[in-house]
């Protein structure tokens, strides 16, 4: 144990907040940036769980040295290619790297693409070479916010409350609580943003706010992204898009002159042609300016571990789309911190393939996916482990001391990744200490953007050309107090309330990929052509796409049309 007691909150969130462990309670931090004294229902959530304090083989109790000879004799006996190594994001520290240097000097098949940012991440990559925000310092110092697919107040709230008095607008099929809280909320058709992108760019052009002064000498394509823009009709974009322009008017006259940021969020990207659509976005945001300045920017979740360099060796010989793997092609699956049963599109193929193949559950709580575990070894909690947080959202970082006795029978990740290495007489890892302190003590500068390509052409294909008038849109995206799959869980399904359904109805909802049930509750937030069921929802993903994206290999969670199934 260490003298120090600040631990560092492990849940998969913006914000990365820090506490104080003190006489056995967490306190918020004060001297933290971000935490500034206060801590979250999340947070509050976690330390309430119930989590595993025994290994279980084919549902019976048995000691952790028990589990852990399993565990390698049936590493022994299979083909390393034949071994799945999946991670999930239950804890974002960056101790939960270690196993990964097992698995692949094992020689694993490791699971490629992402169920989360990674399409985004692609398209900012593809336009500007990296993904990394601008400093904390530049949102605090715009004066209009532009929450774009974010829903910025309820998925980072510590960010938010440090500019909470600013201009917001939110662009958002949903009237989320960042849009109540809007000045001005573009409430859109799904996957139309980049259709919204090119006319905000249209509209900046004709009240001459095309800043090519500030891009001009590290770009290349701005006249043919601005031409692009000006060659569609406006008509035709009020009709897709499914807003009136009195709104973009509106927009404009609320950004012009002003230190504007843009807070990208997932919503915008869930869609197989997401990358082209985020980088129509970066191109708008390019053209007005607002890159590389002293005020504003262009936020999304940032590559935390850029300027780092990776303390745990991992080079995948082989992997599988996250999207569609067949887990019954597999001996055995370790799945780390995840709850794939939940979380991955397809749930019908997850189930399916997992009832076929050997799963080692690595974790700590019994989620969903244990119900298909053949051996569940409990992971020691975040208060019983020394790590560092990163943060997606900002630069600033939180720390974790070991404040807490560890449960006998549970283990780290680092320790589990060792006793692997060692039982197999591989490299061992650094030591942890010097892991912690690398992480801790480095400090990588932001990187300015050096270069820019506009997005010259698109080509996409509009799910509004599809849709019947007795179909809707699939949204699917964070609730205020679960995190993804764990936590309080909300399974319902959210209609407008000229719906045609009534509240409590049980009603089957059908995409080209499959089927579940939901109960009806009605909302006006929501939009008349959308239906809104939250990510953790227990059946959302039986209605999502097996099928990755363009560039990415990652899911497409939004690119569907929902039909009602008629009783
Ligand atoms: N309370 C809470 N906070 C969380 C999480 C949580 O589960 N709960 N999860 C964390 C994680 S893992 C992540 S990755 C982040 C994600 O944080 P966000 O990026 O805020 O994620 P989402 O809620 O998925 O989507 C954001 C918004 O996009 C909107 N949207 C959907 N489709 C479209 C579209 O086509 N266009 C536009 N413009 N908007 C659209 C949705 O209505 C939603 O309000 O949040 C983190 N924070
Ligand atoms: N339909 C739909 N699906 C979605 C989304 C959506 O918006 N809609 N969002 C997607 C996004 S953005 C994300 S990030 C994913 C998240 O999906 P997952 O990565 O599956 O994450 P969680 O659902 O949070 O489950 C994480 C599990 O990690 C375990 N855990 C917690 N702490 C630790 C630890 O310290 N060590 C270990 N070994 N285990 C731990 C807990 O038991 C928990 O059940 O879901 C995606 N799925
Ligand atoms: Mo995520």
């Amino acid at each position: 144990m260490n003298s120090n007691n600040t631990v560092a909150c492990p849940l998969d969130c913006f914000d990365a907040c820090e506490a104080n462990y003190i006489d056995e309670k967490c306190k918020p931090s004060r001297e933290h940036l971000i935490t500034n004294g206060k801590l979250c229902v999340k947070f509050a959530q976690l330390l309430k769980e119930h989590n595993l304090k025994s290994s279980i083989y084919e549902r019976r109790d048995i000691e952790l040295t028990d589990a852990l000879e399993i565990l390698s004799n049936k590493l022994e006996q299979n083909n390393a290619s034949k071994v799945l190594y999946y991670k999930g994001s239950g804890n974002i520290g960056v101790m939960q790297g270690a196993p990964k240097e097992f698995f692949s000097q094992y020689g694993a098949t490791f699971v490629q693409g992402g169920i989360c940012d990674e399409i985004g991440d692609a398209g900012l990559t593809q336009g500007r070479g990296h993904n990394v925000n601008p400093p904390l310092q530049n949102l605090i110092d715009a004066e209009v916010i532009i929450s774009w697919g974010r829903n910025f107040s309820v998925t980072s709230p510590h960010m938010y409350a440090k500019v909470k008095e600013k201009t917001f607008i939110t662009i958002d099929p949903i009237a989320t609580d960042m849009a109540k809280k809007s000045d001005l909320h573009i409430q859109l058709n799904p996957k139309t943003d980049h259709e919204l992108a090119l006319l905000l760019t249209r509209f900046a052009y004709m009240d001459d706010m095309n800043d090519a002064e500030s891009y001009v000498e590290y770009s290349s394509g701005a006249e043919e992204f601005e031409d692009f823009a000006k060659s569609r009709p406006l008509v035709s974009y009020e009709s897709t898009i499914g807003v009136h322009l009195s709104q973009i008017i509106k927009f404009m006259d609320m950004i012009k002159d002003k230190k504007v940021a843009i807070m990208l969020g997932l919503g915008v990207q869930k869609y197989f042609e997401g990358a082209q659509i985020i980088r129509a976005i970066d191109s708008f945001a390019t053209y007005i300016g607002l890159h590389n300045k002293k005020a504003g920017g262009v936020w999304y979740l940032s590559d935390a571990s850029y300027g780092y360099e990776s303390q745990f060796k991992t080079e995948a010989t082989k992997s599988v789309d996250v999207t569609n793997i067949d887990f019954s092609a597999y001996e055995l699956v370790f799945i780390q911190g995840a709850n794939p049963v939940v979380s991955i599109p397809n749930s019908l193929n997850v189930i399916d393939g997992l009832k076929n193949t050997f799963v080692v559950y690595f974790g700590t709580t019994y989620n969903d996916t244990c119900a298909y575990a053949n051996l569940i070894i409990p992971s020691a909690d975040f208060l019983t482990k020394r790590d560092v947080r990163l943060s997606y959202g900002h630069e600033n970082k939180a720390i974790s001391y070991a404040v807490k006795q560890k449960n006998e029978n549970c283990i780290s990740e680092y320790e589990l990744s060792n006793h692997l290495l060692k039982k197999f007489n591989y490299e061992i890892l650094k030591p942890e200490l010097e892991i912690f302190e690398y992480y801790k003590n480095t400090q990588p500068k932001l990187p300015k953007i050096k270069s820019f390509e506009f997005i010259e052409e698109l080509e996409i294909e509009a799910l509004y050309e599809d849709k019947e008038d007795d179909q809707y849109y699939l949204i699917t995206g964070k609730r205020k107090n679960s995190l993804n799959s764990q936590f309080k869980i909300d399974n319902c399904a959210y209609f407008h309330s000229s719906s045609p359904f009534n509240e409590a109805d049980e009603l089957i909802l059908c995409t080209d990929y499959g089927k579940a049930k939901f109960t009806v509750k009605l909302s006006d937030d929501i939009k008349e052509n959308c239906i809104l069921i939250h990510a953790g929802a227990k059946n959302v993903n039986y209605l999502t796409p097996n099928v990755s994206d363009e560039v990415a290999s990652s899911a497409i969670f939004q690119d569907v049309i929902v039909s009602i199934e008629l009783s």
